[in-house]
């Protein structure tokens, strides 16, 4: 947004230490999985009495009060003083925030409930519970045993479950979700959007044989030259549970006629083959080739596109040609029902409006979306930045709260290694210049090369704002791919016509990215171009920027104006304008589209001529 004063602080080196093994099972989509979507019982506990008992202490395992364990009475003699009920009920996945009246502000804990039967499809199957997402912490318990805790509100995790726990009938699993903001979290207490709270994405139980495919990577070789399309090298790996009685792993990708075989000599394999010719991946053709991956136990299929994505010198070049990306921000958030996005329709809805504004590229602010965003960004042909919320002023000081980025982004890398369209991680937005943060963000840089090296890596830094010249000088620069930074020119300095004496000075010899710009405004509310609110000020606020894009440096890579959609936010108060909501979407929340949304349109169809 803005950077007005450089804090100096004490640089504390946060050490780096040895990554966490999270054994996340990857492509749940083809997996043998029960779903648990659906109905849940519910509790609202504000005050953490399931978890706590009178003297707050947590309570123990086998507590009769306790949440986690059953709610029927004995006999007619027994006080309970927890019940579910179908009274109670909440769909999953979904925030609670949007499902009751009473729930639209809430922040706290609420206890979920679901009953199932369960029938293994093979006996011999080991089984996993599977949640796309909880924000922001889970304790998940089944038939009254703890299965785990999970922190973070935009990533999967799983539980291995024990054989001696699951029944074919009378299940009961409960989650205790707590979404309260706290200061050493990420994000932490202070963002701009609605802190959605519960189990906002899919509840799966995974089969797995008892040896099996974990997860894999495939893609082109880092630096591969591709002058022609032949014998395209492709790295990769494939890691196994345990690799005792795997014998060996076998690729396949029979429209390719490939067929490869690798010895297992430990539980990570080492894939290198060539592809003889293949149709590359890109916006324009989002070619994807069937994957097929074999243990003498295992097999797992994936659809994988093959692109290579590099920032050589001042541009980022997909498949070795330049890409000027026309991107836009988008919340995981849907109109005009309001709630948090989830479903593949959702993903349809908010990419098919990217692409309708001439998009090629869409970055996911501010945290990792669901997967069926980065799948169905895949099948379309649309780039995306994805991000963890590393957000303005998380704690920068604490190595606890560096291991929770970093845990976040592991588990978002992990998830969508395998997805062509995304190019870019990014490992935050807006965070303060000063040592100890670049420290902090330096070393989540190097962690994200160091899970996948054939990505980009960049953050959304700020504007060094001068008289004369306007200064992209946050030493982070050096050690990013891309420069990227967020610039509001005419929004919260001055009126856009600021644009047109505005210079840029990048102090990177490195490509360029505007990650966010733009203007507020009410849908339907009208006024000339200098009345704030107006659609006419936002329209005119885009052509100045548009304007100015087009005398950029010639390594201005693209941007992705803020936002596609307005958005609950409680930080914005204006009661005539805002009333809770951001509205710098070019779409209300009615789905209507703001008359900048033509202006910016038209930029974009300009530029697509002869670029992805
Ligand atoms: C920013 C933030 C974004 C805000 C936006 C705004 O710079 O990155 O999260 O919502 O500005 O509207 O001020």
């Amino acid at each position: 947004m803005r950077r007005t004063s450089q804090l100096v602080a004490i640089a504390t080196c946060i050490s780096t230490i040895a990554s966490a093994q999270i054994p996340l099972i990857t492509n749940i989509p083809a997996r043998t999985t029960t779903s648990l979507n659906g109905t849940w019982q519910y509790i609202i506990d504000p005050y953490g009495t399931g978890f706590y008992d009178y003297r707050y202490q947590e309570r123990k395992e086998n507590d009769r009060e306790a949440y986690w364990t059953t709610d029927i009475p004995v006999d007619k003699t027994d006080r309970k003083e927890h019940q579910f009920t179908d009274r109670y009920t909440l769909q999953v996945p979904g925030d609670w925030n949007s499902q009751a009246e009473k729930f639209l502000y809430y922040e706290g804990i609420v206890w979920y409930k679901k009953s199932f039967d369960f029938t293994r499809r093979n006996p011999a199957n080991k089984v996993y519970l599977y949640f796309g997402a909880v924000n922001y912490e889970a304790d998940v318990y089944l038939n009254g045993k703890k299965l785990g805790k999970h922190k973070g509100g935009f990533t999967p995790f799983n539980f291995e479950v024990p054989d001696s726990i699951l029944k074919s009938s009378g299940n009961y699993l409960v989650v205790k979700v707590d979404n309260t903001r706290h200061k050493d979290e990420v994000p932490t207490v202070n963002t701009d959007w609605w802190n959605y709270g519960g189990i906002t994405r899919d509840v799966q139980l995974i089969e797995v044989p008892q040896s099996f495919i974990q997860d894999y990577s495939l893609a082109i070789k880092k630096g591969a030259a591709l002058k022609t399309l032949k014998n395209i090298p492709v790295e990769g790996w494939v890691q196994l549970n345990e690799w005792q009685s795997a014998k060996e792993v076998v690729v396949e990708i029979p429209e390719l006629k490939i067929k490869k075989a690798f010895p297992v000599t430990g539980n990570k394999v080492a894939l290198q083959f060539n592809l003889p010719t293949a149709e590359l991946w890109s916006p324009q053709t989002p070619k994807l080739y069937n994957v097929v991956i074999n243990t003498s136990t295992d097999r797992i299929t994936d659809k994988v596109g093959f692109r290579t994505i590099e920032a050589v010198g001042k541009q980022v070049l997909l498949n070795g040609k330049p890409l000027f990306m026309r991107g836009i921000c988008i919340h995981e958030e849907i109109s005009p029902q309001i709630r948090r996005a989830y479903s593949k329709q959702d993903a349809l809805q908010l990419l098919g409006q990217a692409k309708e504004l001439g998009c090629n590229m869409v970055r996911l602010a501010h945290y990792p979306h669901n997967e069926n965003m980065t799948r169905t960004a895949d099948s379309l042909g649309i780039l995306v930045w994805s991000e963890i919320p590393v957000y303005w002023t998380v704690d920068f000081s604490s190595t606890e709260v560096f291991e929770k980025a970093r845990t976040q982004l592991t588990e978002m890398i992990t998830r969508d290694h395998n997805r062509a369209s995304i190019i870019i991680w990014s490992v935050g937005n807006e965070t303060p210049v000063n040592p100890v943060r670049t420290n902090f963000m330096r070393n989540l840089i190097s962690s994200a090369r160091s899970l996948d090296s054939t990505r980009l890596v960049s953050a959304a830094l700020e504007v060094n704002y001068q008289p004369g010249v306007n200064k992209i000088d946050d030493p982070l620069g050096e050690y990013v791919d891309l420069v990227a930074f967020n610039e509001y020119l005419g929004w919260y300095s001055g009126l856009p016509d600021k644009c047109r004496s505005a210079n840029w000075e990048i102090g990177y010899n490195k490509p360029f990215f505007i990650s966010e710009t733009g203007a507020e405004t009410q849908y339907g509310f009208h006024g000339d171009s200098l009345t704030r609110w107006s659609e006419e000020y936002q329209e005119w606020y885009y052509r100045e920027q548009v304007a100015m894009f087009k005398r950029m440096p010639d390594n201005f890579a693209g941007l992705s104006p803020w936002i596609l959609c307005d958005f609950r936010s409680p930080r914005r108060n204006n009661q005539t304008f805002q009333e809770g909501w951001n509205n710098k979407g070019l779409i209300d929340q009615k789905g209507r589209k703001k008359k900048a949304f033509a202006v910016l349109k038209e930029y974009y169809d300009g530029k697509a001529i002869g670029n992805g």
